[in-house]
């Protein structure tokens, strides 16, 4: 695929302070960016006397010879963006220089900022303005900001128009979205120059497309990690593991994997096993597989610093820390106090650092939870000041609980690299695990984040509380991930600080059944909120809604296949159909994939509610079950859920791909299918299939369909060397009450208002005449 419609340029405002009239730009390697292709030639026009252009046939830059301004234009020679102010300044301390670099876009008026990464408020960030440093915030409300994880990106959507802008520049950052100025965008770094990316667009799926192939895509995850994932800071042995793993299994519930939290270390010191409570880590991943549950401990980056401690000895004898500028190993206080943090933005030590990975790979452990790589830091030792104050002690500010402006990366400063070294540490994870175990697929969950994260696995989105009003947000939340290229993600279910209760409990599972990253956690001072741990009837709704999770799965992974071939996010605004006003203003409801609408109740005591439905006909479908009725979209309907009924909507023509619920994933090679199709005068989908584990064969299977009058014919066509293992195979076609003949079918009733229909495993072609 050819790689058009975006431009990159490299803005370096000159001022009479910074004195800069014709700066040069050293080439410059960037590690969120993935794209290794070759530039796309352009064409430059010099012959105007007042501007010069440089194009392409789906992008130009039109730069203004006088002053410099510029504009980018599409290749029909409309304007996507309008440099209308920039700036530079430079403030002094005694450790060095700060730039206040800007640069101003137009805000034309109506126009709505998507996008943004983890970024709180709602999906619409119009009047909003954010920083990118990323920040262990404890405890963050609502409107927090930052958070943990930066993606300086943002969509622009127009009524007719979509483009996107991505600031690649790794120092904080911030933006301003037509908040102080509602005509203004104004992007500011305190680096010098301003590396920006404009897609072209013209849709919001050209845009996330752009986006990703330039930052790149996640990889498909292992099947298993799409399953139930419980956790908990307090398992604090290993007999405490395994009965949870228990509590699972003798209450019916699905579960796939289950995390050790800091209790298993000695002292919170990385890489190591506390032998005292978790005295034989081997045989406890044995225990948990033979219950179908894969184990994941924690793993933070500040070291403890004590000699005779490998990873310390090692990390000071290589002089792999981050340090002060004076050259000595920075000491703060994470957990272990002090700690010293590894250089992991420098690949020797991200090696070393995976290397230390080799024996957990080998005891079993399937994947790695990267906690407190902000980097999180909570004081300078030795100093008198807490890094949550922001005094200057000589290396410089402490802006949120992490390292100080001048702690060093080699030559660098943490100013300039702070925003990296959770992606780096997740790179050096991951290249590990491809290292130690070349036949799975990584697993690594990260809090912290940049631009291009998601090469290298899902993102949770932190401590977040109990509450309702948590709940709610998350949804805007992954939709902002999901637009920025991080489609797997997701929030602590149940919410991590403070006491939830049954019932939010059971509607955070029904929303997170669609969360493509799905995990029970709390804080060790919180009620306990295993599924169980409620009583009836909250047990039995989550069970339900777990239960729906793994009947989901087939669809859900073939949306992760989307992800990692094209960059779609799973959890997708409505605008995703059609960015009108309403669909922007729709915080409180999400497409899962291409066909489902899911309007989750985020309220409490509540079991009603209205919700916009983009245009377009949707069938009322909740649970993924029950047929109620056709609604017509482009309006608002109201919608009943009792606390056991999540609202899902099939949209016309849309079709759903569930198999039977499990106690824990195996393979992803389905033994029993059921298509859900809404029918209507096109019927379209598809379903990709392999073990869900490794880098073996696949099958992709097509059905394709079309209603007229009184009949429907649905095809299926598949591709690819996987061998099915299928046992069964139905056909529900929904609101469809009879049938007088159903040509290629074994069998067929009524079940509700929907025809569900025996297909032969080996089907191709089956007519149903109504
Ligand atoms: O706040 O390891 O976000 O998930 O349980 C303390 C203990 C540090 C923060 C993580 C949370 C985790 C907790 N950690």
């Amino acid at each position: 695929m050819s790689f058009t419609g975006v431009i990159r340029f490299r803005h370096r405002p000159g001022s009479s302070e910074t004195n800069e009239i014709h700066p040069i730009f050293e080439p410059k390697d960037s590690i969120a960016i993935s794209w290794t292709g070759e530039p796309i030639p352009m064409r430059s026009d010099h012959s105007d006397d007042e501007y010069a252009q440089v194009q392409s046939d789906s992008i130009s830059i039109k730069i203004n010879r006088r002053d410099g301004s510029w504009s980018v234009l599409t290749g029909n020679g409309s304007t996507i963006a309008r440099l209308v102010d920039q700036g530079s300044k430079i403030a002094f301390d005694h450790t060095g220089m700060i730039f206040e670099t800007s640069v101003s876009l137009e805000a034309v008026p109506g126009e709505a900022y998507l996008g943004l990464g983890e970024k709180t408020g709602p999906i619409n960030k119009r009047g909003l303005s954010f920083v990118f440093w990323n920040t262990d915030i404890v405890p963050y409300h609502i409107d927090s900001d930052p958070l943990y994880l930066s993606i300086p990106f943002f969509i622009a959507v127009r009524p007719d128009y979509v483009w996107g802008c991505f600031l690649n520049e790794s120092w904080r950052t911030e933006v301003d979205l037509a908040k102080s100025d509602p005509s203004q965008i104004r992007w500011s770094s305190s680096g010098s120059e301003m590396d920006l990316y404009l897609f072209s667009g013209p849709t919001l799926r050209d845009v996330v497309q752009q986006y990703t192939q330039l930052t790149g895509r996640t990889p498909l995850p292992p099947l298993w990690s799409l399953g139930a994932q419980q956790n908990r800071w307090g398992y604090e042995k290993a007999e405490d593991v395994l009965r949870v793993i228990q509590g699972y299994r003798n209450h019916g519930l699905p579960l796939d994997a289950i995390y050790m939290d800091l209790d298993h270390m000695v002292a919170n010191k990385a890489w190591t096993w506390n032998r005292e409570v978790f005295s034989d880590p081997e045989r406890l991943v044995k225990q948990a597989a033979a219950q179908g549950v894969k184990l994941i401990p924690i793993v933070n980056p500040g070291i403890k610093v004590e000699a005779g401690y490998a990873v310390y000895d090692e990390a000071v004898g290589k002089n792999y820390l981050v340090s002060t500028d004076r050259g000595v190993p920075l000491r703060g206080e994470v957990f272990p106090n002090p700690s010293v943090f590894p250089d992991l933005l420098r690949e020797e030590v991200q090696t070393w650092w995976g290397d230390l990975h080799k024996n957990f790979i080998t005891a079993g452990i399937a994947g790695f939870w990267n906690d407190m790589n902000e980097p999180s830091n909570f004081s300078i030792s030795g100093s008198k000041h807490s890094a949550i104050k922001t005094e200057d002690d000589g290396l410089g500010k402490i802006e949120g609980r992490t390292l100080p402006y001048d702690a060093r990366h080699g030559k660098k400063r943490h100013l300039e690299v702070h925003n990296l070294y959770g992606l780096c540490m997740c790179k050096s994870s991951f290249e590990a695990v491809q290292r130690f175990a070349p036949d799975k697929r990584p697993f690594v969950l990260t809090r912290a984040g940049f631009a291009g994260s998601q090469r290298y696995g899902p993102v949770w989105t932190g401590d977040v509380s109990s509450s309702w009003s948590h709940l709610s947000a998350s949804i805007s939340m992954l939709v902002g991930l999901g637009l920025s290229g991080m489609p797997f993600c997701g929030a602590d279910v149940g919410g991590f600080h403070g006491d939830t209760t049954g019932e939010l409990l059971v509607r955070w599972y029904q929303l997170a059944a669609f969360y493509p990253f799905l995990r029970n956690h709390s804080h060790k001072m919180s009620v306990r909120q295993e599924p169980w741990q409620f009583g009836e009837p909250f047990l039995t709704y989550v069970k339900e809604a777990l239960d729906l999770r793994y009947r989901l799965l087939p669809t859900l992974y073939t949306l992760m296949f989307e992800a990692a071939n094209a960059g779609h996010p799973v959890i997708r605004p409505l605008a995703y159909i059609k960015a009108d006003e309403e669909s922007l203003l729709s915080d409180d409801a999400f497409l899962f994939g291409e066909n489902v609408l899911v309007a989750p109740i985020t309220h409490a005591n509540a079991s009603r509610r209205s919700v916009y439905l983009p245009p377009g006909e949707w069938l009322e479908y909740p649970n993924l079950s029950e047929c109620l009725l056709p609604r017509e979209g482009g309006q608002f309907v109201a919608l009943e859920a009792s606390l056991n009924r999540v609202m899902t909507y099939v949209r016309s023509g849309g079709l759903v791909a569930l198999t039977r619920s499990a106690s824990h994933t195996t393979t992803a090679n389905w033994q029993h299918i059921e298509w859900h199709i809404n029918p209507s005068s096109r019927v379209e989908g598809l379903l990709y299939e392999d073990e869900g584990e490794g880098f073996g064969e696949h099958r992709i299977t097509r059905v394709i369909g079309e209603s007229r009058r009184d009949q429907i014919v649905i095809r299926r066509v598949t591709e690819g060397s996987l061998p099915s293992v299928r046992e069964s195979e139905q056909i529900h076609l929904l609101g469809v009450e009879r049938a007088s003949a159903v040509e290629g079918s074994i069998s067929h009733h009524v079940r509700g208002n929907k025809l569900v229909i025996e297909v032969p495993v080996d089907w191709s072609e089956l007519k149903a005449a109504t």
